[in-house]
C-alpha cells in the first residue's frame, strides 16, 4: 500500500526526478545491461519563480540526503543547458541534467540551449519557472505582459523548440507533465528539449502526492528491431549495386552498433564514410574508412558517393552538408536504403526504402541477409587509391610549417598527436568543425564530439565541461578515465568562456586549445568566396571615417589573460619556429595534471587566411544575384554554375 505525502510541486518534482533509471541491454559496463540516473543532477541560477519552489526543494534535499539530486551552479543558463547536452551525448543519450531558472531571462536565456538539443535530438530537460498562475500578483517583475494575449509567457517561446513542452499551471498536472515529458527525454526518436514550465506560485503550492508517483521508476530505451521484408528488400538492392557505399550517422553511436558496422563492412567490402555526428563510427585508418562525406568531407568520400549507384544511410539525418546542399550524389541511378530509428530520417529526400529500426539490430540482420556477398575488385581499388591520396594530403596539411604565425592545419595535427586515442576532442562552430571533420583521425567511438546541427558558438566550452562530467562518472563507476580537450576560436571564447569558472569552483581538468586569429577565419573564408570581401568578419578597430571594422589595427586583447584571471592554469604557446612542438608538449603537461585540479588553456595564434584542403565539394550559400561589385559578379557566375548539379530529391 502506498501512502500519500502531503509535499509541495517543487519537492515532489525534486523527489521524483532523483528516482529516474534509464536502463539499457547494450552499451553497459563491459558492453552489457545499462542501469544509471536519468537525471544525476540539476542545474540551477536562482532567482524569483525558481528560489523559493525548487530552491527551497533542493535544500531540503542537499540536508536531509545530498545524492537524491546533486545541485551545480553555472554562470549563464544557456551553458548549463549546453553542459547537459554534452554530458547526454557522451552517455549515448541516456543520462541529462535537468535546468531550473528564475522566470524572464532566466527562461529566455534557455532558449539557444532547447533549440540545440532538439536540433542535435539530444535530451534535455528544462525547467524554466513562470509567471504566477493566479496571477496575484500581475504583471509581476520580468512577466511579458502582451496585450493581445495575457495567458501568454516568455516561456511560450519554448514550444516551437522543444519536442515536449508543458505548464503546470496546476498541482496536479505535475504527474502527466513529468512522466510525458520523461517519455520524450527517453525515446530515440523523438528525443530533444523537454521543457515543463513551473508558475512560481504552483512550485510552492502543497498537494496530496501518491507514494507510487514517487517510487523508483526505469525507463528502458527502445531499441526497435527491422522487419524481415524491408531487410529482404534491401539484400537485394545491395546484391544488384556495382558502386555500393555506406554514411554512418550519429545513429550508429547511439545504437552501440560500432562492431556490427565493422563487421557489416568487414563481410561486404563495401566502403563507409561519415557524418560529423557519426565520426567514430569506424576507426580512421580502417581500410574502408573514407572519412568526412560532404561540403565538409574528404576528396576520398567525396568522389565513392558521387558516382555510387547505391547509399547506405544508417542513423544519419541527411543534413545539408552531408548531401553538399543535394549536390554530392551524381549517378543518376542512385538508390537510397535508409536505416534510421526515427521515421522522419529513415524517409528523408523521398527515399525509396526507409528502413525504421535499430542501427545495430539492422545490421546484424543485414550482414546475415547478404551472407556470401562481396563488392568487385575494382570499387576497393578506388577506395584504396582514394584513400591513399586523402592521407596523403592530411599528412602534408599537419607537416605545414608556416611563419611567423602557424595554421589552424597544423595546430589539428598536432592535437591529435597529443592526445591518447580514447581522449575526446570538443568543437562547435567556427573553421574548426569542418577542419576537424575532414582531418581528425579518430580512434574511438567517443573519441569526436562536434556539435553541428546547430554549430552554436560558445557551446564548445560548456558542452566539453558536460563531456567531461560524463567521462568523470564513466570513470568513478570503472571505466578507463578520458581527458577532454576542447578546441575553440577567439569568436567562440568571446561569446561564452564563463563556464570555465563553473570548472574552477568544481576543480574540473578540462583542457582548452584556444586559437586567436582576431575574428572569424570561417566566415572571412566563405564570404571572400561569395565576393562580400570578408567584410564585418575581422576584429579591428573602428574607422570613423569609412565606418568600417575591416582595415584598422588588431584589437590590443589579451584572451590568455582573460582565462587566467578567471583562476584558469594557462599555457601560452609564443608564435615561431617551435609553436607546434610547445603546443604538443604543452597538452602532454596539462594531461599529467591530476583530476580535481581545474581547468587549463593553451593559448595559441594562428593565421586565419591559411584554409584546410579541399573537400572538392559545394555548400548552398545564396550570392546575390545583382551586384555594383566585381567580386559578388564573379561569385555569382560560379553559384550558378554548382546550383545546375543540385537535385530537388535525393532519393
Ligand atoms: C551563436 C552563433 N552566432 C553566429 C554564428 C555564425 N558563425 C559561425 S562561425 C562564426 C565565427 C567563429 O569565430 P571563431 O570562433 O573565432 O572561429 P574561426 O572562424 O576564427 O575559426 C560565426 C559568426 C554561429 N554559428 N553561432
Ligand atoms: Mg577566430
Amino acid at each position: 500500500m502506498s501512502t500519500t505525502r502531503r509535499m509541495t510541486v517543487a519537492q515532489a518534482l525534486v523527489e521524483f526526478l532523483g528516482r529516474q533509471y534509464t536502463v539499457d541491454n547494450v552499451g553497459g559496463p563491459g558492453g552489457g545491461a545499462y542501469r544509471e540516473r536519468l537525471i544525476p543532477g540539476m542545474f540551477g541560477i536562482f532567482g524569483h519563480g525558481n528560489v523559493a519552489g525548487v530552491g527551497q526543494a533542493l535544500k531540503q534535499w542537499q540536508v536531509a540526503d545530498p545524492t537524491l539530486m546533486p545541485y551545480y551552479q553555472g554562470r549563464n543558463e544557456q551553458a548549463q543547458s549546453h553542459q547537459a547536452v554534452g554530458y547526454a551525448r557522451h552517455t549515448r543519450r541516456r543520462q541529462t541534467f535537468a535546468v531550473s531558472t528564475s522566470i524572464g531571462p532566466g527562461s529566455s536565456n534557455l532558449l539557444t540551449g532547447a533549440a540545440l538539443a532538439t536540433a542535435n535530438r539530444l535530451p534535455v530537460l528544462l525547467l524554466p519557472s513562470d509567471t504566477f498562475a493566479t496571477r496575484a500578483a500581475d504583471p509581476v517583475l520580468q512577466q511579458l505582459e502582451q496585450p493581445h494575449g495575457y495567458d501568454i509567457t516568455v516561456n511560450d517561446a519554448f514550444r516551437p523548440l522543444s519536442k515536449y513542452f508543458d505548464r503546470v499551471n496546476r498541482p496536479e498536472q505535475l504527474f502527466s507533465a513529468l512522466l510525458n515529458g520523461l517519455r520524450v527525454l527517453t525515446d530515440p526518436a523523438e528525443t530533444g528539449a523537454v521543457t515543463i514550465a513551473l508558475p512560481q506560485d504552483v512550485q510552492a503550492e502543497v498537494f496530496d502526492v501518491p507514494g507510487e508517483f514517487l517510487a523508483e521508476r526505469e525507463w528502458r530505451i527502445r531499441r526497435p528491431g527491422p522487419e524481415a521484408e524491408d531487410i529482404a528488400e534491401a539484400a537485394r538492392r545491395i546484391r544488384a549495386a556495382k558502386r555500393p557505399v555506406i554514411i554512418a550517422g550519429g545513429g550508429v553511436l547511439y545504437a552501440f552498433a560500432t562492431d556490427q558496422l565493422r563487421t557489416f563492412a568487414e563481410a561486404t567490402g563495401i566502403p563507409v564514410g561519415w557524418t560529423q555526428a557519426g565520426v567514430g563510427s569506424l576507426a580512421w585508418d580502417h581500410p574502408q574508412a573514407l572519412g568526412a562525406v560532404g561540403s565538409t568531407g574528404t576528396t576520398a568520400a567525396n568522389a565513392l558517393v558521387r558516382d555510387a549507384d547505391l547509399v547506405i544511410g544508417i542513423g544519419t539525418r541527411y543534413e545539408d552538408f552531408t548531401t553538399a546542399s543535394r549536390t554530392a550524389f551524381q549517378n543518376p541511378g542512385v538508390q537510397f536504403v535508409n536505416i534510421n530509428v526515427a521515421p522522419i530520417d529513415a524517409y528523408k529526400h523521398g527515399t525509396s526504402l526507409p528502413i525504421v529500426a535499430d542501427a545495430r539490430k539492422a545490421l546484424t540482420a543485414l550482414t546475415t541477409a547478404l551472407g556470401g556477398y562481396h563488392v568487385g575488385a575494382d570499387l576497393e581499388r578506388t577506395v584504396a587509391d582514394e584513400k591513399a591520396r586523402w592521407d596523403d594530403t592530411v599528412d602534408a596539411a599537419f607537416a605545414e610549417d608556416h611563419q611567423p604565425l602557424v595554421s589552424q592545419n597544423a595546430i589539428i595535427g598536432a592535437v591529435n598527436r597529443a592526445m591518447d586515442p580514447r581522449d575526446v576532442v570538443i568543437c562547435a562552430a567556427g573553421s574548426l568543425p569542418g577542419d576537424l571533420h575532414k582531418m581528425w583521425r579518430v580512434r574511438d567511438p567517443f573519441g569526436y564530439h562536434v556539435e553541428y546541427a546547430f554549430s552554436c558558438m560558445g557551446y564548445e566550452i560548456p558542452g566539453g565541461l558536460g563531456v567531461k562530467r560524463a567521462a568523470f562518472d564513466a570513470a568513478a563507476r570503472g571505466e578507463e578515465n578520458r581527458d577532454v580537450v576542447v578546441m575553440v576560436g577567439d569568436g567562440s571564447y568571446l561569446m561564452m568562456h564563463t563556464e570555465l569558472v563553473t570548472a574552477v569552483a568544481e576543480g574540473i581538468k578540462l583542457i582548452t586549445v584556444l586559437i586567436q586569429n582576431h575574428g572569424y577565419a570561417s566566415i572571412g573564408a566563405l564570404s571572400e568566396q561569395l565576393g562580400s570581401q570578408r567584410f564585418g568578419t575581422k576584429y579591428r578597430t573602428l574607422d570613423r571615417t569609412h565606418h568600417t571594422f575591416d582595415d584598422g589595427e588588431k584589437l590590443p586583447i589579451d584572451l590568455a589573460a582573460n582565462a587566467e584571471s578567471l583562476g584558469v592554469t594557462m599555457y601560452r604557446i609564443e608564435p615561431g619556429p617551435n609553436a607546434i612542438a610547445d603546443l604538443e608538449a604543452a597538452i602532454g603537461k596539462a594531461k599529467a595534471a591530476p583530476e580535481g585540479s581545474g581547468p587549463i588553456v593553451i593559448h595559441i595564434e594562428s593565421d586565419p587566411l591559411i584554409d584546410a584542403p579541399s573537400s572538392e565539394s559545394w555548400w548552398d550559400v545564396p550570392v546575390s544575384g545583382a551586384s555594383e561589385l566585381e567580386s559578388t559578379r564573379a561569385a555569382f557566375a560560379t553559384y550558378s554554375d554548382h546550383k545546375s548539379r543540385q537535385r530537388p530529391l535525393i532519393g
